[in-house]
């Protein structure tokens, strides 16, 4: 068994044996956590009595052999290093700066939306009534009584034999008043080192904390597996489960060690808890993408955008335009948080300190930026590794010689298996992006000009649609639908409704999450255009009509001369379109525009068929009634058109 160096292993806290049990756990599972004595780091005694009473009864719960509270020092995540290098979880990547590469078990390799519930006392808080006692595609309803149930059977005892790592964690800039605190424990170093990539961790929050005693609480293990993996990587796939109760401000994972089901700050917090806090308190948590676009006069807009996992979110935020004189900054390439500040402006932050980005597809030409990015204080997870100590992934380029796949054989590229994992990812500081703008960790914000939706819709669905006002921008957003993703876990390219890209992360019932939204316009707002995007529409020869990535500017260029009030669009049925030669494509060889706009009235009829069904099924009764007018006004303009 190996000690973790710097926690003193002389180091008793007797204070854990009168901890109380408070996680759901049952009096007898309670007696038995009560066996045998913790070690506890000397910081315990700096905790906060929330902090320190929520860590007690963990330890008590989960019967770790020690607990380190993290300060988030280099010191400690070379420690950290160190350890998983010795358990096998990481190995140096000799070809860059300090970067990692970690295999995982075969079977930890994606969120599991299907084993991630919401937990509240009615039902109806966390699914539209429409899915009462079924299964909903719009939040996993599971009771007080099975939550409790499920950390009994699972917890009690969990970490016999580990280390607790306890970690303090800011989401948002500590101190901002848009930011908010979490402390998660886990039993996973993999978890506390890339934690401490995605948010600002450890002495600082404690101090926060000082100040207001109020966090999210968090707990994680990766579980007792009976069959532990070659890659040293725990985890307890068929017993794998994600709770939210935010009735209690509580997160409970258990069972994976993978990104959005470990990660906890990430989807679990800033998204499903974050969705209901910001209901609660009057803002927006939201699955998207912050970026800021200077034009060739040195006039800045920010736009935040939301689209489904996989869909080139990092790409867009790390963009380099192709028109001239342009630029793009990237403030966050996942998840916003935004506010109407006092004057009625819409500010949003980047909750997260790091990029969690897909790694196969990412390459010099597709975005060159997370290129020159990723190689220096990152952890690469189930890519490939080159025999020179570097990685590789599909879609990087020509694929080099003697490539270890991400099972850590030798790769075989006619057996056609991928070398590199569709979800492996790169954990890195978003510091270090060469464009991060200069106001991403502001206090306050930045302004949002736009908000676009969009998804990967090969058919039918034009490049650039402006909203004709606030609520038919939440139809859009109500509305998107796209082709499935490998970060969760899902089969084949199906389109799959996935409403303001959020379907796996509402915290509360969508159709009050629409009314939320509906709400937003008040006096004394200047609310931002909405508009949806499609990036991937193909022709029929199955070719891409639109070249994207850096000439996707070209459609940014046009929504913020939309957002100054120029007259640069006509209307269409399905909303503003650009006029005629408004849209910029000089340069642009073999461009089929009146393909990638035009809205096939039986596609469309289709469309609003599917729409209705999907309100009908999904939602039902709690569906607001603005938007079935919004889809009158849909079948209408087709049937006149
Ligand atoms: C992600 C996701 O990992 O959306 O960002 O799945
Ligand atoms: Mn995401």
């Amino acid at each position: 068994m190996m000690h973790f160096k710097i926690i003193p292993e002389n180091y008793v806290n007797k204070d854990a044996k009168c901890a109380q049990i408070a996680l759901g756990c049952s009096r007898a599972a309670h007696q038995t956590a009560l066996r045998g004595s913790i070690k506890l780091n000397p910081q315990i005694a700096t905790l906060t009595p929330k902090v320190r009473a929520f860590v007690e009864r963990s330890a008590a719960l989960c019967e770790p052999e020690h607990v380190h509270v993290c300060d988030g020092s280099d010191a400690e995540a070379s420690a950290l290093l160190q350890l998983m290098q010795q358990q096998g979880t990481v190995k140096p990547l000799p070809k860059y700066e300090n970067c990692w590469l970690t295999r995982t078990d075969p079977a930890d390799v994606a969120r599991v939306e299907s084993r991630t519930f919401i937990c509240s006392e009615r039902e109806r808080d966390v699914v539209p009534i429409a899915r009462a006692g079924q299964k909903s595609a719009l939040g996993n309803y599971i009771t007080p009584a099975d939550y409790d149930k499920a950390v009994t059977d699972r917890f009690p005892g969990c970490m016999r034999g580990r280390t607790m790592y306890v970690i303090p964690f800011s989401m948002g800039p500590v101190g901002s008043p848009l930011s908010k605190i979490g402390v998660e424990v886990t039993d996973s170093p993999y978890v506390v080192y890339s934690m401490r990539v995605m948010t600002r961790m450890g002495n600082k929050v404690l101090e926060a904390l000082r100040k207001d005693e109020n966090f999210v609480r968090c707990l994680h293990s990766v579980g007792r597996t009976s069959n532990p993996s070659t890659t040293g990587w725990h985890c307890d796939p068929p017993r794998t489960i994600i709770l939210h109760r935010p009735t209690d401000n509580e997160i409970i994972s258990y069972g994976s060690g993978y990104g959005g089901n470990s990660l906890l700050g990430k989807k679990c917090f800033a998204l499903r808890l974050g969705s209901v806090l910001a209901r609660r308190e009057g803002w927006l948590a939201e699955h998207m993408l912050i970026v800021g676009i200077t034009d060739p006069k040195g006039r800045k807009r920010y736009i935040a955008a939301a689209f489904p996992s996989a869909c080139g979110k990092t790409n867009l935020a790390m963009m380099t335009p192709s028109l001239p004189g342009y630029k793009v900054e990237c403030v966050g390439d996942d998840i916003a948080w935004m506010k109407f500040d006092k004057n009625g402006v819409l500010r949003a932050i980047n909750p997260e300190n790091g990029f969690f980005g897909v790694a196969p597809g990412t390459s010099e030409a597709t975005n060159p930026i997370a290129m020159a990015s990723v190689f220096r204080n990152t952890v690469f997870t189930n890519v490939a590794e080159t025999s020179e100590g570097g990685v590789w992934w599909e879609g990087m380029g020509a694929a080099p010689e003697n490539v270890v796949d991400w099972k850590g054989k030798p790769w075989n590229a006619a057996a056609g298996t991928p070398a590199a994992h569709p979800n492996s990812r790169f954990c890195t500081p978003a510091q270090q992006c060469p464009i991060i703008d200069e106001q991403w960790e502001s206090a306050e914000g930045v302004p949002i000009s736009a908000i676009l939706f969009g998804g990967r819709r090969p058919q039918g669905v034009p490049l650039v649609v402006e909203a004709r006002d606030w609520q038919h921008g939440v139809f859009m957003g109500a509305t998107m639908r796209s082709e499935a993703t490998a970060a969760a876990e899902h089969a084949g390219k199906v389109i799959m409704h996935d409403p303001f890209a959020m379907r796996p992360f509402f915290g509360y019932n969508f159709g009050e999450y629409l009314r939320h939204w509906l709400s937003m316009p008040q006096e004394g707002r200047t609310m931002p255009k909405i508009f949806h995007v499609n990036w991937f529409r193909k022709n029929e020869q199955g070719q891409f009509l639109w070249p994207g990535f850096g000439e996707n500017s070209r459609v940014l260029e046009w929504v913020l001369r939309r957002c100054d009030g120029e007259e640069c669009a006509r209307d269409a049925p399905l909303g503003r379109v650009p006029a005629a030669g408004a849209l910029r494509t000089d340069g642009l060889a073999s461009l089929d525009l009146e393909q990638l706009f035009s809205t096939p009235r039986d596609f469309w009829m289709q469309e609003a068929d599917c729409i209705e069904k999907y309100f009908k099924e999904e939602v039902g009764d709690d569906l607001p009634n603005e938007m079935w007018d919004e889809l009158n006004k849909l079948r209408k303009n087709f049937q006149q058109s």
